[in-house]
């Protein structure tokens, strides 16, 4: 990021930060701060909003306003701070862990509500901060500490359940692909309802290390090769069991969100 986007939206005091080298974390970090700095946001008009993990770590390096909370349960608080204050831009950070996994049911209605958030969801398929364990979006057969012998589970599409769901906005990037996920998250915090940006993302410590890319370089080949989009993805055969997934902004809707809902029964209560 430029020199002057740093000194604006990063805490000088908090570096170096202390993500592992080669995590995504800070591609996603410096993606975001560009956004803030290309829409003009003002720092006491800025939320950032975390639950635990080490993308959840992200809100000590940040100037705006931050609210640290509990791992699962970053959308919750997001959403009382909207509620009481529409005017304020609000952007919730979580791990796959902490939103569709432990923080799952909450995803779900937050997207549902369409309430004016953007969540920025870093997916390294798994717990990075606890050592590497398995979470719900662990593509099926790899391998993680709690998963010697490969995943028996299918994995959970975060954009697939973000749809039907009901947010307004979706759109999937890795952190290879840096440019384009800062423009899908300049789209999605400019979009009234709920916006998720899923920015697949390198742990060369755990998932990497447990699957034949120990090295982050490797991790960036295989977000490059396996992140298409949508018309390449239709022309693979069985892209699925190959491991790709589709890139790109995958919903763009207009529906009315919880505050304009939500004003317009508060008028009804007060003319009754
Ligand atoms: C209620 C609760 N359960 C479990 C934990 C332990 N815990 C902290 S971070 C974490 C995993 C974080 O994984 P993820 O959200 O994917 O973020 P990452 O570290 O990969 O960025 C877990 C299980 C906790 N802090 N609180
Ligand atoms: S453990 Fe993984 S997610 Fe956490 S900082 Fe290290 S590389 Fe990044």
């Amino acid at each position: 990021m430029s020199h002057a986007t740093g000194q604006k939206y990063l805490k000088q005091d908090s570096l170096p930060l202390m993500w592992c080298s080669g995590c995504g974390n800070g591609v996603v970090l410096g993606a975001l701060l560009r956004a803030f700095e290309e829409m003009g946001f003002k720092k006491n008009e800025t939320v950032v909003v975390t639950g635990i993990g080490c993308w959840g770590k992200a809100d000590d390096y940040i100037t705006t306003n931050a609210l640290h909370t509990t791992h699962g349960r970053a959308l919750p608080f997001a959403t009382g701070i909207k509620a009481a204050n529409p005017r304020l831009n609000v952007v919730v950070l979580m791990g796959d862990g902490d939103s569709v996994t432990i923080g799952g049911n909450h995803f779900v209605h937050a997207a549902r509500r369409n309430i004016d958030l953007t969540a920025i969801v870093v997916n390294n398929y798994n717990y990075g901060m606890t050592g590497g364990q398995f979470s719900a979006t662990t593509p099926k057969d790899s391998y993680t500490s709690t998963t010697a012998y490969g995943n028996p589970e299918r994995d959970l599409d975060i954009c697939a359940l973000a749809d039907v769901a009901g947010a307004n906005y979706v759109a999937r990037s890795t952190v290879y692909h840096g440019y384009d996920l800062q423009n899908h998250i300049k789209e999605a915090i400019a979009r009234k309802g709920f916006s998720v940006v899923e920015a697949v993302s390198p742990c060369p410590t755990h998932f990497g290390r447990n699957n034949k890319m120990k090295v982050s370089v490797e991790m960036l080949k295989w977000l490059k090769e396996k992140g298409v989009s949508r018309e390449k993805y239709l022309q693979l055969e069985s892209p699925e069991q190959k491991g790709y997934f589709v890139i790109g902004k995958l919903v763009d809707r207009d529906a009315p969100d919880f505050s304009a809902c939500y004003e317009k029964i508060r008028v009804r209560a007060l003319v009754v």
